[in-house]
């Protein structure tokens, strides 16, 4: 091949580069958001919610399921503003992959906890909830942190305490990954940092506005109280 050839191919090779970039990009930024994104570990209670929201009835109990749902909801039963809402599984494996997928989409964040096994599941809860928030992809999403399962009135923790052990939790995980990230002097560009540089972590530190309900997706009585959530819920996804 001679050097003219060589040349050409070059060029052609950084035109389609060039081309392949802004259609990327183009693409990107015409991902629309408007999904609601149920996420929290097994047991929180979300395909419970999920289909009371989606279907409005109580469905029999539900097994752990590896798949995700999702479905049409709307808030305060307003047809005209309908948006999608989708009940991601809560096994580990899985998170990146419903993360990347509906990442961009995501309009609204509602991250359910078991309020009653808070104690025990707060190291879990707590490097879930910190890996949803510095996602680039969440970046400014508003984020409904529902403590469920407040039907167990003496075993359930409260919203206030599930916030203060939440926000000392996350600050250690801060300190543990940016440990981490200095060792291998390799900078993770999949995570961004959360929180103000030389302060420990607070909620209210955050892009993303959080707001917290305490909640009973199952309650005795059979049908929840939604007002609070879907009050939230219309206001999330204007
Ligand atoms: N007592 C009580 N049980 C609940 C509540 N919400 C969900 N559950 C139960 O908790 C279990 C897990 O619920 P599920 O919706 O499958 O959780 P998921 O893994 O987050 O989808 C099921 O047995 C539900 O019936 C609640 O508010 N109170
Ligand atoms: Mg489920």
């Amino acid at each position: 091949m001679d050097a003219v050839s060589i040349v050409a191919l070059v060029v052609i090779l950084i035109i389609l580069l060039v081309v392949a970039y802004f259609v990327k990009a183009k693409f990107l930024s015409s991902v629309k958001r408007d999904t609601v994104l149920l996420a929290g570990l097994s047991g929180a209670g979300k395909t419970h919610l999920f289909s009371q929201l989606c279907h409005d009835h109580v469905p029999v109990d539900t097994v752990p399921s590896l798949k995700h749902n999702s479905g049409f909801a709307s808030a305060l039963g307003d047809k005209a503003d309908e948006f999608t809402i989708v009940d991601t599984p809560g096994a580990d494996r899985l998170r990146t992959t419903y993360l990347a997928q509906y990442g961009l989409r995501t309009k609204a964040l509602v991250f359910m906890i078991d309020s009653k096994e808070f104690g025990d599941q707060l190291k879990d809860v707590a490097e879930y909830l910190f890996n949803l928030l510095s996602s680039p992809l969440l970046a400014g999403v508003p984020i409904l942190v529902l403590c469920n399962k407040q039907d167990y009135k003496f075993r359930a923790k409260k919203m206030g305490a599930i916030q203060f052990q939440l926000e000392k939790e996350v600050n250690l995980t801060r300190k543990t990954r940016a440990a981490r990230l200095a060792s291998i002097s390799d900078k993770d560009g999949g995570e961004v940092f959360i929180g103000k540089q030389g302060e420990d972590f607070k909620f209210e530190h955050l892009d993303n506005k959080v707001e917290w309900l305490e909640f009973t997706a199952k309650p005795p009585s059979g049908k929840a109280e939604f007002g609070a959530l879907e009050a939230w819920l219309s206001t999330a996804t204007k």
